[in-house]
């Protein structure tokens, strides 16, 4: 952006609206006077800092109030723990949700800058991997929207999820700095640092009554001090907090631990601590082992924790007795399920009470949430680890296990096999906590994130539990924010729909039903299809920019964004585009509906497979794209560096969403959410929540392929894929291009752990058992593509069914079943 030096502009008073005026004066007061931007310098980065602190202020006025109110109605509160909370940018957010979005872009109008130029300057908290994170966001974004009394506590990462380049056709990881130049809608909170114990020993003594105790003795102890991020609600006056937690040294610890001949080493400790909170662990879906993650995963629950005992002894001293009426910790995933026997030493060793006392508590306030049924997602830590990192901890849950197990034995005695089914601690060669056991028995509430994945953990995952505790289980669909997801992501369709149905369904998504009637007017279909033409030419910029591709107009948009993992089938995906390649070069270009089709995500770092497949996916994008017989037909890109801010102009701009995993392992997925929401259609297996969206939207309105869950799980024991390649010949001449190293020409025997992996029959995710179907499906698809009329009426009837994907409804579901809270109600 051109801009002139701010001295020929110093803030004149054209008219402008109020809130328009008083943000320009603010935002001028910022930049000149706070950040003491220079005259003749191009302040563009300060003019995105100086509008957020100027937003900020409007946002702090309405948090003292929200916290007031909650103070004063002292009901119940909710607490939602998350390892990853993946935030995305906050101006926009906050824009959409304060209803100041007009006065922005006015207030912005002095020397040429524009409000969307100034936003892209906002890095993206990526403080998150994936639908988990990003659930968690979504979820905050919600309860402020609904006026619940709900907390995020998480960790302050200095480097979140890596920066994701292509070189070479591969993933090449950079660090993400986000906090370079700083975070100006934080708060720091030194006045309310904690202290957090590792190492160390238990120790047992009798206090001056003699009653016996134990107590965690000879530590190394970390600060945690909180940074506090607004959370505002939809236009409801109410903000909540997302409070995260950064590591720093204890000037105890440096100073006790080294006499001053090592000075070097002393502050070399504070490094040390400060690792904590260093970065994001980069994996999806599988679990780490790394001793760090677990400092991580303790110092984020003993933090959050000692800040909300700390609250409640302020205002009721050592009375616990209603302690658990008043509190709930949502735990999001195993991550922070150390606060289970956290809180029991808090209880215990910190205020005093009996194990009796402490584990009602305790167990009244914990509620699990549940992402994954893959086995090796499910955390598990060594018992030595845990006995040297958190020596009192694992007392705890060895207590914990062995009273628990006392229980079962005393239900079914003499079923061994069923205790260690369902002991917290896995014997072998090296003793393991099972997390997940940990958190479920610790917990009142266990969930699931979509119907299918509640079902099977019931059945499957977590069945000798069910069987003991069957009220325990339920299940809570997912929901993504349509505030950020639609309103945001989308004003063209936002201001068409509301012109059509009124604003109603900005508070409550349901009412996209109106919309249904839509589906059936010409003139209707045709603006909409006009908004979503506009949307589809932005992505086409932006993938042209990033990557040199150049989209066909007018083509349908296929797009598979997500995490790169062998369950999601990147694969089948990419067998397809060779076969829609082999059919235009086998001379069927003239039945070839033209396509443009885009991969995005990043694959954990450490994933052999799914490093490959980016780079699989990235050679055969360059082979389709330089052939001139693909012309017009065919263009294939991987967009670098997926994350929350591409996903809103993706997710506008698609009209066939990917959702392909083998059924029975995505948990629920929420990116088809966010599709279906912006119209576009789903092709898609039985698994997770599609089931759900398919329920929604009617069969016939859904791309439907592919084994069931059941049907993978029974096919399991005699997979065959050499079968499905001599039964499709199709799926054969793919193969033979394949293995004859038609994408890999100059690079021999790279894609070869490719073809072996969908080859062998032990392939987890029989990504050649659904080929077939799979093909036939998308053919289907491209037919109905022909048709305008037909396709733009399904993509006005998926959005107009997708209002129960509202995160609003999800949390409406937790709030009547787990959390019970009184939303506040304010007054501007
Ligand atoms: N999910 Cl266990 C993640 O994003 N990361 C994880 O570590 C685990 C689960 C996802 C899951 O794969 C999706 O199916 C869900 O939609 C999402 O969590 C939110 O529940």
């Amino acid at each position: 952006m051109p801009s002139q030096p701010l001295s020929k502009t110093a803030c004149p008073l054209p008219p402008l609206g109020m809130d328009a005026l008083r943000l320009r004066m603010d935002t001028c007061h910022y930049l000149l006077r706070t950040l003491g931007a220079e005259e003749t310098a191009e302040p563009v980065n300060s003019v995105y800092t100086a509008l957020a602190m100027s937003l900020r202020d409007r946002l702090v006025e309405r948090w003292k109030n929200t916290q007031k109110k909650v103070a004063a109605e002292s009901g119940r509160r909710t607490f939602y723990l998350s390892l990853e909370f993946l935030l995305g940018r906050a101006m926009g957010n906050t824009l959409l949700n304060l209803g100041l979005e007009d006065a922005a872009r006015e207030a912005l109008t002095w020397e040429h800058r524009e409000l969307v130029d100034i936003m892209e300057l906002e890095p993206d908290a990526g403080l998150g991997n994936g639908g988990l994170g990003r659930l968690a966001a979504c979820f905050l974004d919600s309860c402020a929207s609904l006026g619940l009394p709900v907390t995020g506590y998480g960790i302050r990462y200095s480097y979140g999820m890596f920066r994701q380049e292509i070189r070479g056709g591969e993933q090449v990881e950079e660090p993400d700095h986000w906090l370079r130049n700083g975070c100006p809608w934080e708060l720091k909170r030194p006045e309310r640092i904690r202290r957090v114990h590792f190492f160390g020993r238990s120790d047992g003594y009798h206090d001056a009554q003699g009653r016996f105790h134990q107590r965690w003795v000879d530590t190394h102890d970390v600060l945690a001090v909180p940074y506090d991020i607004p959370i505002p609600g939809y236009r409801n006056e109410v903000v909540n907090t997302l409070r995260l937690w950064r590591a720093t040294a204890t000037d105890i610890f440096d100073l006790g631990e080294f006499n001053a001949g090592a000075y070097p080493e002393a502050v070399a400790a504070k490094n040390n601590a400060e690792h904590i909170s260093m970065v994001l662990y980069p994996n999806d879906s599988s679990e780490n082992g790394k001793e760090l993650r677990l400092r991580q995963q303790y110092f984020l629950a003993s933090a959050s924790l000692q800040d909300v005992v700390a609250d409640w002894v302020a205002i009721h001293g050592e009375d616990f007795r209603n302690f658990a009426k008043h509190h709930c910790f949502q735990l999001n995933d195993t991550h922070p399920s150390c606060a289970v026997p956290e809180l029991m030493r808090l209880l215990m060793d910190e205020h005093g009470l009996s194990w009796e006392e402490a584990w009602d508590i305790t167990s009244h306030t914990m509620a699990y949430t549940n992402h994954t049924l893959l086995p090796e997602a499910l955390e598990r830590w060594s018992v030595r680890l845990f006995r040297q990192l958190l020596p009192r901890l694992l007392e705890i849950i060895m207590e914990i296990n062995a009273r628990f197990l006392q229980e079962v034995a005393r239900r079914a005695p003499g079923n061994t096999g069923l205790l260690q089914r369902l002991s917290i601690i896995e014997e072998g060669d090296e003793q393991m906590v099972r997390m997940a056991h940990l958190a479920v028995v610790g917990s009142f509430s266990v969930n699931g994130v979509a119907a299918l994945h509640t079902k099977l953990l019931c059945e499957d995952l977590f069945a000798d539990f069910h069987h003991l505790w069957p009220t325990k289980f339920n299940n809570k669909t997912n929901g993504v924010t349509p505030r950020r997801w639609l309103q945001w992501a989308n004003p063209g369709l936002r201001d068409l729909i509301t012109e059509r149905i009124g604003p109603d369904w900005k508070h409550d998504l349901e009412r996209l039903r109106d919309l249904e009637p839509a589906a059936d007017d010409a003139k209707f279909r045709k603006r909409w299809a006009e908004v979503r033409r506009a949307n589809k030419e932005r992505l086409a910029t932006l993938v042209h920019q990033h990557t040199g591709v150049t989209f066909i107009p007018d083509a349908l948009v296929d797009v598979q964004v997500k995490r790169v993992h062998e369950y999601k089938r990147q694969l089948l995906n990419a067998l397809h585009v060779i076969h829609l390649y082999d059919r235009i070069k086998r001379g069927e270009a003239n039945q070839v509906t033209p396509r443009n089709v885009l991969f995005a995500g990043k694959a954990a770092p450490g994933y052999f497979m799914a490093k490959r497949t980016i780079k699989f996916i990235n050679n055969i994008a360059n082979v389709i794209n330089h052939d001139p017989d693909t012309e017009g037909l065919l263009r294939v890109s991987f967009l670098p560096d997926y994350r929350v801010s591409l996903m809103e102009q993706i997710c506008a701009a698609t009209d066939l969403s990917e959702q392909i995993s083998t059924a029975g392992k995505e948990a629920s997925g929420t990116g088809n959410m966010k599709f279906m929401m912006n119209g576009a259609l789903t092709i898609g297996t039985l698994d997770g929540a599609n089931i759900e969206i398919r329920d929604a939207v009617g069969a016939e309105h859904f791309f439907l392929f592919g084994l069931n869950a059941e049907e993978v799980s029974q096919l399991r024991r005699h997979y065959h894929p050499e079968l499905y390649i001599q039964a499709d010949h199709d799926l054969a001449r793919v193969m033979d291009l394949l293995q004859s190293g038609y994408f890999n020409a100059f690079e021999p025997g790279i894609f070869d752990p490719i073809v072996h992996a969908i080859t062998h029959p032990h392939d987890p995710w029989m990504v050649l058992a659904d080929f077939t179907s799979y093909k036939v499906k998308q053919r289907e698809a491209a037919d109905v593509w022909h048709d305008q009329t037909e396709w733009q009426r399904l993509s006005i009837l998926n959005t107009a069914a997708s209002g129960i994907f509202s995160s609003d409804r999800t949390i409406a579901q937790y709030n009547a079943d787990i959390w019970h809270l009184t939303p506040l109600v304010m007054t501007p």
